[in-house]
């Protein structure tokens, strides 16, 4: 063992310092070692219940940024097996986006902590948005097809009963939109 790691680990044990913080917490103020790719995805593109594109493949790190067109969308984190209704308490949640024309002045962004698969869905019932297409997926695995975007747009459709929303907007930040000239 290295002098200087014997020395950390002794001086861990003796109590004389903690573990290193973790940095998993996301700071849109902070630099990073490396550029982080952002991922773009509108939702309601071209007045149609989808989100374009909804199978997106993103490195861990990188951003996923919702963007959000006429009609009054969201987006909610899911589960595969349960489609239109939050995954757990700490799904991420955007609230809603009523937007007349144009795409909405904020977005909505997430940042892709591990390689599972995130699905999620716009919980506006009124239009019955998630059961008629608006879901989506982050690295799905596309090795087992059992487990695809397709088979989940097919659960999805048929649910019963409104779809979920959370109490409040976490999970990922709500921000004002970085590129507003993007157009689309
Ligand atoms: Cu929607």
């Amino acid at each position: 063992m290295h002098s200087s790691t014997l020395f950390i680990t002794l001086a861990a044990a003796l109590g004389f310092v903690s573990a290193a913080p973790t940095d998993n917490i996301y700071n849109p103020t902070k630099t990073y070692s490396s550029p982080r790719t952002t991922h773009t995805v509108v939702a309601g593109r071209g007045g149609r219940l989808i989100f374009d594109p909804d199978n997106i493949v993103a490195e861990v790190g990188s951003i996923v940024e919702f963007h959000f067109t006429p009609r009054n969308h969201s987006v909610v984190e899911s589960s595969f097996s349960n489609p239109c209704q939050p995954k757990d308490a700490n799904s991420f949640f955007s609230g809603f986006f009523p937007v007349s024309e144009g795409q909405s002045a904020e977005v909505f962004q997430i940042e892709v902590k591990d390689t599972r698969p995130i699905w999620f869905y716009c919980a506006q019932n009124n239009g019955a948005h998630c059961q008629s297409g608006m879901t989506g997926v982050v690295n799905q695995n596309f090795d087992n097809q059992a487990f695809s975007l397709r088979a989940h747009k097919e659960l999805a459709a048929k649910v019963q009963g409104p779809s979920g929303v959370q109490a409040n907007i976490q999970g990922g930040w709500r921000i004002p939109n970085p590129n507003p000239l993007g157009g689309f």
